[in-house]
């Protein structure tokens, strides 16, 4: 005897959780006979605060289609694991000295027994921490693999550095194309072979995709730490809201910009949102355009001359002037006596300006004359040079040709400093002729005359590159990535310094692991944490200091889950050639550019050098909505104690405060008591009512602690179970979309289980399945759900296919249909969803083994063929009325119910017709 009750749900629910873990049902082999199908979530960082009902929804899409793709016979791997490493358990170190692995280990404690009860597939064998030594191992010989290589542009990829040193040694590097820092110069065989170690070695970091150089990075003093670009947000820290300038520092980084071809063209290659993509390449932010030399006028010069990047070339006749970035190494040179007081003074103020800020403020306008002059090749006017910090020395060649005609900085600027503003088609008119010396190159416009701007931009292209004064040149927006962090919570890197030149701790000597610190902060010299480890040293010899980012361990993971105990490689070959790539991977869009270009990065690395297969790690993304928090309110008359209804608060003067969601009840009236009970000084809290009640206001916001709208899934599978929070949350509307969480509907889809659970049993709770046979409605019934429910599932809509289960409970319910035949194939079709439930009622069925075990069952078309129709009743060109006949009926027959119809013949007034016209299938049409 057994009712879909509160305590039969806890029984049944615990009962499964406990058998499914002691059996492992969930535990993946790397079983080939199969074909893959590799679920990924977006692995969580193990806050303090615990899940709450926003954190499961993707979990839940991507267990459901886990769960269905192994019925539907793949082998499926869905892990999970932690992102272990992180700022916010260091903070808390801070404050309170608790190390940040103790923490770390009760947030994950948490985490996973809330993931338990919700009843996923995992294979919790193969769980991943990143702050696990035996995990962390592997980042720091993953980031050894990036020390020892370059990016050949030749072979077109990454390639082990002993390779460039052989080719040093042979040739020097005159036949080595690179990606390399800007600034390295050319050597011979001879020259590379007497260079000193140290020497040899700052050369080799040129070159190197991890290496370390002095950069520009973003310093955040309150953190005490480098930030990187999308750690910053409008000049302050993301995390903090710290600010942030500016400074040099010796820095690790990665050679990223070295892929920025290939991260864009995979792009074409994966499914992914198109927002998504679009992020990515804007990021990357690839421009094609012309670098122009313009020669300097000014004899201080020396001869030198100007580099500008343009992506404008066909607007050269109208450049009206040269801006240098402030920092371009020319300023110095070119700047005449007279103008230097003002030059050096403008340097100083540009000095303190971020790069975003220089690029967002664009209506700001500011700069300096640098008394130099340059020529125009195109038609040999001198022009002036100006700096402005408009302009930004990382980018392009850090100098541009102002065309004010065309480009609005450009305007601003000069009307703001009263220069001359030349149009663009204009020229002193010769001819071709004239060009064939540098300084007598003077031509008109025409060559470019009646070209699209495209076809102009080539064509000046040409020109440039015939004259031998510029050439065409494709520039990425996209900066090398900072890869140090002053931080302790994080992997240490598996380098150590010998005389001051870094050197990487031999692989059989990793893990590196992180020492032990008496305080998690930087030391009094101002060395990040790590500085305070005694006698923490690779045979006497320093550590590096740094950390590595949050983003190291996040980026190669879930190789990890494919061989996550092998400790002789990262992950073992055959292995990861039959895994191979992520299938689907469900997470936040928030990691859009972070994370997700990141691990797209590594994984060409690790391609390029031979260790995995997959030039992309993740096939298809979906990027699941957020789920929002529905706020409640409470407002103070403003400097009282008093709070006033939310009715009458027009009235008044006040302030509103997010109030505890639980202590409002669904008619959003206030528990008075327990308010004032709440919080300390609310104790003597006076209340204006309406009607006797306090009314709250209401808004929906970002589900936050801080906003205490937090629902925790503890709460609901406490009183409904775990299958209704996972139908519910799906239920909620489409995946992608965010939407509030309103517990409205939550009691219907508790009632749609019970419902279910009533099909098989009897008024009494006995369980009573039949084995009659079925009839043609119920089988269609059934069909039409499978149908719908498999459509669903591969294109990920699992709302629809949640009320298509509830309708087909429905039309069973009124059927009082109990047959095995239908109740068998149903209880499969739902169990991806509501795996518990369902693992139940399978065994009440009688079956000894696993409903995991079972195929997904497909539909049968013959069953979802309509055998009858409801004909429209024309009379005389008018639909007058509907009626039902099956499909196979003689025309005869339906002729005659038709004419007898009393509706019909209210119409027909009696009268016989002139004609009947029957379309089977489609119409019957009465003429008078
Ligand atoms: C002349 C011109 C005329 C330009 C015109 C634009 C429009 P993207 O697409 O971002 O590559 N530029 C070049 N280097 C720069 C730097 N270091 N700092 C700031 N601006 C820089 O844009 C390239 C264009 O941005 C270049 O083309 C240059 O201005 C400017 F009607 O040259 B253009």
């Amino acid at each position: 005897m057994a009712d879909y009750s509160k305590d039969e749900i806890k029984r049944i629910e615990k009962k499964w959780q406990d058998k499914w873990a002691a059996d492992g049902v969930y535990k993946v082999t790397n079983d080939t006979s199969k074909p893959k199908y590799y679920v990924l979530d977006m692995f969580p960082y193990p806050s303090g605060a615990g899940l709450h009902v926003g954190h499961p929804l993707g979990y839940i899409a991507s267990d459901i289609v886990s769960r269905y793709k192994r019925i539907k016979g793949f082998n499926v791997l869905h892990p999970m694991g932690f992102d272990a490493f992180g700022l916010p358990a260091e903070q808390y170190a801070i404050q309170t000295g608790q190390h940040p692995a103790i923490t770390t280990a009760t947030n994950i404690e948490t985490y996973k027994r809330q993931l338990r009860q919700i009843g996923f597939s995992y294979d919790w064998d193969r769980e991943v921490q990143t702050s696990d030594p035996a995990y962390y191992k592997w980042t720091q010989w993953i980031f050894s693999q990036l020390f020892n290589a370059w990016y050949n542009k030749k072979a077109d990829k990454a390639q082990p550095i002993d390779d460039l040193i052989a080719e040093l040694n042979r040739n020097g590097n005159a036949n080595i194309l690179a990606v390399c820092d800007e600034d390295t110069p050319a050597v011979t065989a001879a020259q590379w072979q007497a260079f000193t170690a140290r020497e040899r070695e700052d050369f080799l970091q040129k070159y190197r995709i991890a290496y370390l150089s002095e950069t520009m990075v973003n310093w955040c003093a309150a953190l005490g730490t480098v930030l990187s670009n999308d750690e910053v947000k409008d000049g302050v820290s993301e995390r903090g809201g710290y600010p942030v300038e500016r400074i040099k520092m010796l820095q690790w980084s990665m050679r990223i910009t070295a892929y920025a071809e290939r991260l864009l063209k995979g792009l074409d290659t994966i499914d992914w949102p198109e927002p998504v993509k679009e992020m990515q390449r804007n990021w990357i932010g690839k421009s094609k355009g012309c670098e122009l030399e313009f020669k300097l006028a000014t004899p201080a010069a020396n001869g030198e001359t100007i580099k500008v990047f343009t992506t404008r070339i066909d607007t050269v006749f109208g450049v009206s002037f040269l801006v240098l970035a402030p920092e371009h190494e020319l300023v110095d040179k070119i700047t005449t006596q007279e103008q230097r007081g003002q030059v050096d003074q403008y340097i100083e103020i540009a000095k303190n300006r971020s790069e975003r800020e220089r690029m967002s403020e664009v209506k700001r306008v500011s700069g300096a004359f640098t008394g130099a002059y340059a020529i125009n090749p195109y038609n040999n006017e001198q022009i002036p040079v100006w700096i402005a910090d408009y302009v930004l020395a990382g980018y392009g060649t850090g100098a541009v040709m102002a065309v004010p005609a065309h480009d609005e900085r450009d305007h601003r600027f000069a009307k703001h400093f009263n220069l001359p503003m030349r149009q663009v088609v204009e020229g002193p008119d010769t001819t071709e002729e004239a060009f064939v010396s540098w300084d007598a190159r003077i031509i008109n416009s025409d060559f470019m005359n009646g070209l699209t701007v495209d076809e102009a931009i080539e064509a000046g292209i040409q020109k440039a590159e015939a004259w031998g004064i510029g050439k065409g040149k494709v520039n990425f927006r996209m900066r090398d990535a900072i890869f140090g962090r002053q931080r302790y919570w994080g992997e240490p890197f598996p380098v150590y310094f010998d005389n001051g030149l870094p050197k990487l701790v031999p692989n059989k000597d990793l893990p590196v692991t992180l020492p032990e610190i008496d305080a998690y902060k930087p030391t009094e010299t101002g060395e990040p944490p790590l500085g305070r480890a005694k006698g923490w040293n690779y045979n006497g010899h320093p550590y590096e200091l740094t950390t590595m980012p949050g983003w190291a361990g996040s980026s190669w993971y879930w190789f990890r889950y494919m061989d996550p105990k092998n400790d002789k490689e990262f992950c073992g070959q055959d292995v990861q050639h039959y895994w191979r790539d992520v299938d689907l991977y469900m997470g936040g869009s928030e990691h859009a550019t972070g994370h997700l270009l990141y691990s797209r990065f590594w994984c060409k690395v690790l391609k390029d050098l031979g260790h995995v297969e997959a030039e992309e790690p993740f096939k298809k993304l979906i990027n699941q909505g957020h789920i929002q928090g529905v706020s409640k309110f409470v407002y103070r008359v403003t400097g009282t104690k008093q709070f006033v209804s939310a009715g009458l608060r027009k009235q008044y003067n006040t302030t509103p405060l997010n109030v505890d969601i639980t202590i409002v009840a669904d008619d959003f009236s206030l528990d008075i008591e327990a308010f004032k009970n709440w919080r300390d000084d609310f104790k003597d809290a006076e209340f204006i009512l309406e009607n006797g009640k306090y009314i709250c206001g209401s808004e929906v916001e970002k589900m936050s602690k801080s906003k205490y709208n937090v629902v925790n899934p503890d709460d609901i599978v406490g009183n409904y179970g775990a299958d209704t929070l996972r139908m519910y949350e799906m239920f909620l509307g489409p995946l992608e979309l965010s939407k509030p969480w309103n517990t409205n509907g939550i009691d219907g889809v508790y009632k749609f289980l019970r419902r279910f659970w009533n099909l098989f049993h009897d008024k009494q709770g006995d369980f009573t399945v039949t084995t009659e046979e079925p009839t043609r409605e119920e089988l269609k019934a059934l069909h039409k759900t499978l149908k719908k429910v498999e459509e669903d599932i591969e294109r990920f809509s699992f709302n629809t296919s949640v009320s298509e289960f509830m309708i087909c409970c429905n039309e069973l319910s009124s059927l009082k249909c109990n047959k095995r035949a239908i109740l068998e194939p149903l209880v499969i079709a739902l169990s991806p969803f509501a795996p518990h439930i369902t693992e139940e009622l399978w065994q009440l069925l009688g079956h000894a083994q696993s409903i995991l075990n079972e195929r997904f069952p497909t539909h049968d078309a013959q069953y979802l063929v309509e055998n009858s129709f409801e004909y429209p009743i024309s009379i005389n060109g008018k639909v007058r009325h509907k009626m039902n006949f099956a499909l196979d009926m003689p025309k005869e027959d339906i002729e005659r119910l038709v004419m007898a119809s009393e509706i019909v013949q209210n119409w027909t007034e009696g009268k016989a017709p002139k004609k009947v016209i029957i379309v089977p299938g489609r119409i019957v049409n009465v003429v008078l």
